[in-house]
């Protein structure tokens, strides 16, 4: 069974794998000299690529941060001329506006390669059937393992998410093999299937990512769905999915190193950590032509792995412990406290204070939002309430995109917080 889409590149020995890395880091640093931010960035540090000699010598460039791009909203990150950019992608900004993320053509071909080797690598190709259940819009894991899956040649259902029953009916009648989808939903497939009494025979492989999960989450899914569950993360930010993946042997995920250069951060200092300790990953693109980031702040928990792995690919990533910042990750949708404010605030109808609880109810993420009425705007009868708890559903489903339960309260009944608000109460357990 082929095990390698790219053996070279997957596989390259350290001496060469460093080179190749340098010269692909002071390629990028020169492409995105077209971007104004990295050219102000780069002048108020001090630094420029040609003080690059070596890898190291990144720790002198500037973070970027999430922030940085949600200012550059739209385009301002765009290293090539819009003629060039083929795709856009969006994904959720810390207020209103998105982040907005652009392709070239190359770019496109780069990422489903990438993805090819994450599909390569747990034995699946083109025997295999597989159904996409995820979003195919704005959110990068539709298409991203869309194209991927085409280059290996499997069979592709873009069957995209939503009525679950129908997806079971397609996984038994169409022979699927391999299944794509968030562990929450995954669970929630589980449950639908056993209720229609289906047995899903033909499914050896489960892709589950764009949320965390517990090895515990893991065990059920494999023991409902008669899979073997691989962890897949990625980040729209570095193309969407892709970034890094699990092998056959399960125990942390692989990054592409020839494609991304990565570092742990102490997300409170900025200082490097090395292998074997645990905090901010930052990654540098490598490969990237049409957003090119520099010291990308991802926002995520992990570590670089001491411990080489068998499958003979390089260094791994353990799976993603949590964040460093208030993101929150919502049935696969991330979601920063602060937008739910931003949508609160343009409502006259309802007053500035607010909570948050999460919930898995049925083993999917629920959100309540509960919120102070604001009596100058509001008529005191029962009409008038449904019509403002209508009002704040849509605008935050318009904003988040995102189902949320929204419950009004009297004035002055929520808490006011003295120190930093705490404003979210994550009730989802384990599973
Ligand atoms: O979630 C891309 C993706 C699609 C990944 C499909 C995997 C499968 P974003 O919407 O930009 O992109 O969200 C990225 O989601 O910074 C993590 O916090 C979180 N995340 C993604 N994958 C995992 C994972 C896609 N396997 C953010 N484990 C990231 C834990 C994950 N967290």
């Amino acid at each position: 069974m082929r095990m390698f889409w790219d053996k070279k590149m997957e596989t390259l020995n350290p001496a060469d794998l460093h080179a190749l890395q340098l010269k692909r880091l002071k390629k990028t640093l020169h492409s995105v000299e077209s971007v104004e931010f990295y050219r102000k960035q780069f002048d108020n540090a001090g630094v420029a690529v040609s003080d690059v000699k070596t890898l190291d010598d990144l720790q002198k460039f500037p973070f970027t941060k999430k922030q940085d791009l949600r200012d550059g909203y739209p385009f301002g990150f765009f290293a090539v001329p819009m003629r060039k950019i083929v795709r856009i992608h969006t994904t959720s900004g810390t207020t209103g506006k998105p982040t907005v993320v652009g392709y070239t053509r190359k770019d496109l071909d780069t990422w489903a390669n990438l993805i090819a080797r994450n599909m390569t690598m747990i034995g699946i190709g083109q025997d295999d059937v597989f159904q996409n259940m995820v979003n195919y819009g704005m959110f990068t894991g539709g298409l991203g393992f869309h194209y991927g899956a085409e280059k290996i040649g499997m069979t592709v259902i873009p069957s995209a998410t939503g009525n679950t029953r129908r997806q079971i009916e397609m996984i038994r009648d169409f022979g699927v093999t391999t299944i794509h989808c968030t562990p929450s939903y995954a669970m929630h497939l589980s449950e639908v299937a056993e209720e229609m009494g289906e047995t899903l025979e033909s499914l050896k492989t489960g892709i589950f990512g764009a949320e965390p999960w517990s090895d515990n989450m893991r065990h059920t899914l494999e023991n409902r769905l008669g899979v073997t569950a691989y962890d897949s993360y990625g980040i729209s930010e570095l193309f969407g999915p892709g970034v890094a993946f699990e092998c056959p042997e399960r125990d942390g995920l692989h990054i592409w190193h020839d494609s991304y250069l990565v570092e742990i951060i102490n997300p409170k200092t900025g200082e490097r950590l090395s292998d074997g300790e645990r905090g901010e990953l930052v990654v540098t693109p490598l490969v990237k032509e049409a957003m090119p980031l520099i010291r990308y702040r991802t926002g995520d928990v992990t570590m670089l792995m001491e411990d080489g792995c068998l499958c003979g690919r390089g260094k791994k990533l353990t799976r993603i412990s949590g964040r460093s910042d208030d993101m929150l990750i919502i049935r696969g949708i991330n979601v920063f406290p602060s937008q739910i404010e931003h949508v609160l605030l343009r409502i006259p109808e309802v007053g500035n204070q607010f909570m948050v609880y999460i919930d898995k109810i049925n083993h999917l993420d629920e959100m309540t939002v509960e919120v102070e009425i604001n009596r100058s705007h509001f008529s005191g009868e029962l009409a008038d309430l449904a019509r403002i708890q209508k009002k704040v559903v849509k605008e935050l489903h318009d904003t988040l995109e995102l189902r949320t339960t929204v419950k009004l309260v009297e004035p002055g009944s929520l808490p006011r917080f003295e120190g930093k608000a705490k404003r979210v109460i994550d009730r989802r357990g384990d599973i």
